[in-house]
């Protein structure tokens, strides 16, 4: 169904041709645009609308997971959802998007079975001359000082744990500018040790690749809490895992524009805090909660991964206020409930930061996402560091690490990237 816009903004109904209010004729501006490109398709070679909010979603639940998400958010200017996997799956269990060339990108050489394991995942992500293309062709340009770059993936598989940072690098590389952020769902606990083995490689490379810093901002969701924590929409119905994702993923990638980006970005760069667990209160409603302090303990009583709160330094708040408490809730209001109540939960708390997006509804929900950052990475992790260290040693033992593409080298360095990034936290809160 085509959207009839009347130049000056008056509502109209879509059958007519004319506003009601100025008299102007309706225009579909979809059309035109594209009629317009036609027109001038020659002289403008390779002119392109501006990409601001890259989502990308690597390995099959990455990519299910931005799936679901093109369905559930309308579209919105100046965002692309991507996915980048090892094989192609037309349906993914869950999002019914097809395949769209130019969006939707297939390694060409994964080799059979190499799915299962990070390193190779990585490798093929380097190796892969498409890839590169595929992001520039994508929307990601050099120089563009305006793009937040938002890679989603679980760590326990090879795909999500391998190529999900690589991309990540690749994508710096082409757009040094871009703030880059990336969601890791690590394993449940009951997950085997391969998956564990995975997924603290995963997190490691995100931290830092090939010898740089890799993602600005790493937000850590455990399977487990994933599967535990519900939520609730606008009109009252109940949200469960993937929708938890996806909420979070409109406030993180679509509410905040790039000055928040920046914000959340640099702040997260100058403390040397990369890692943030994440607290979800999704729809909670005024009446019955009371006052916004209390909507953040109960978001914060169910953090998504495990969480120490005498270690967090930082606290940012990503709030969606609808319009009807915008008189009670104003930005100053907000902003000094948040900081005296982080204040009073965090007793090592350095620095906490705001970003409030306003909406046109008349609900008195309120949604929060309240990012912890400072804490041990090692806490978030759970068991998945007992599970590297028993996984490589049962390679080690078996023999097995040449066979995918490993060696003690290589896992001493991830390993010490994260003890390096724990270590720099202790020492700074102590
Ligand atoms: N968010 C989400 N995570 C899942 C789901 N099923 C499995 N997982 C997690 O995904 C991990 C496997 O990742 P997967 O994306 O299949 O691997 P990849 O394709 O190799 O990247 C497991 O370790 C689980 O923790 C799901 O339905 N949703
Ligand atoms: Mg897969």
């Amino acid at each position: 169904m085509p959207v009839l816009s009347c130049a000056r903004g008056h509502d109209n109904r879509p059958d007519l041709e004319r506003c009601l209010t100025c008299g102007l004729p309706l225009v579909d501006y979809d059309e035109e645009a594209k009629a317009l490109l036609r027109r001038f398709k020659g002289r403008l070679g390779s002119f392109r609308f501006a990409v601001e909010k890259i989502l990308l979603g690597v390995g099959t639940a990455g990519k299910g997971i931005i799936h679901e998400f093109s369905h559930a958010t309308a579209k919105t200017p100046g965002a692309v959802y991507l996915t980048v996997d090892a094989a192609e799956e037309k349906d993914t269990g869950k999002g019914k998007t097809p395949y769209i060339p130019g969006r939707n990108y297939v390694f060409r050489d994964y080799p059979p079975g190499g799915g299962l394991y990070c390193h190779i995942g990585r490798q093929v992500a380097l190796r892969d001359e498409g890839l590169t293309g595929f992001l520039k062709n994508a929307g990601i340009s050099q120089g563009d000082e305006h793009q937040n770059i938002i890679v989603v993936a679980a760590t326990g598989g090879g795909t999500g744990s391998g190529a999900g940072p690589a991309v990540i690098y690749k994508a710096k590389d082409i757009n040094p500018w871009a703030h880059t952020f990336a969601v890791a769902v690590t394993p449940s606990n009951v997950e085997t040790d391969r998956y564990h083995f995975n997924a603290y490689y995963g997190v490691s490379s995100l931290l830092h690749f090939e010898d740089k810093p890799n993602a600005d901002v790493i937000v850590v969701l455990n399977y487990d809490e994933l599967r535990r924590v519900t939520g609730v929409g606008p009109s009252g119905e109940e949200i469960k895992t993937e929708g938890l994702v996806i909420a979070m993923l409109r406030m993180l990638g679509l509410d905040i524009g790039h000055a928040g980006a920046t914000r959340l970005a640099r702040l997260s760069q100058d403390l040397g805090i990369q890692a943030y667990v994440p607290c979800l209160g999704m729809g909670r409603s005024m009446e019955i909660f009371g006052s916004l302090p209390n909507i953040l303990e109960s978001a914060v009583l169910l953090p998504m991964s495990p969480v120490d709160r005498a270690n967090v330094m930082v606290a940012y708040l990503l709030i969606r206020v609808p319009n009807r408490l915008s008189d009670v809730l104003t930005d100053r209001v907000i902003n000094e409930l948040f900081d005296s109540w982080a204040k009073a939960n965090f007793p090592r708390l350095k620095a906490s930061l705001c970003l409030i997006t306003r909406l046109e509804e008349m609900s008195d929900r309120i949604s929060v996402c309240i990012l912890l950052g400072g804490d041990s990475l090692d806490n978030a992790l759970g068991e998945t560091k007992k599970g590297f260290q028993r996984f490589w040693t049962y390679l080690q033992k078996a023999g097995q690490l040449e066979r995918i593409g490993l060696d003690n080298p290589t896992l001493e360095t991830i390993s010490r990237n994260i003890d390096f990034y724990n270590n720099n936290l202790l020492r700074w809160r102590s």
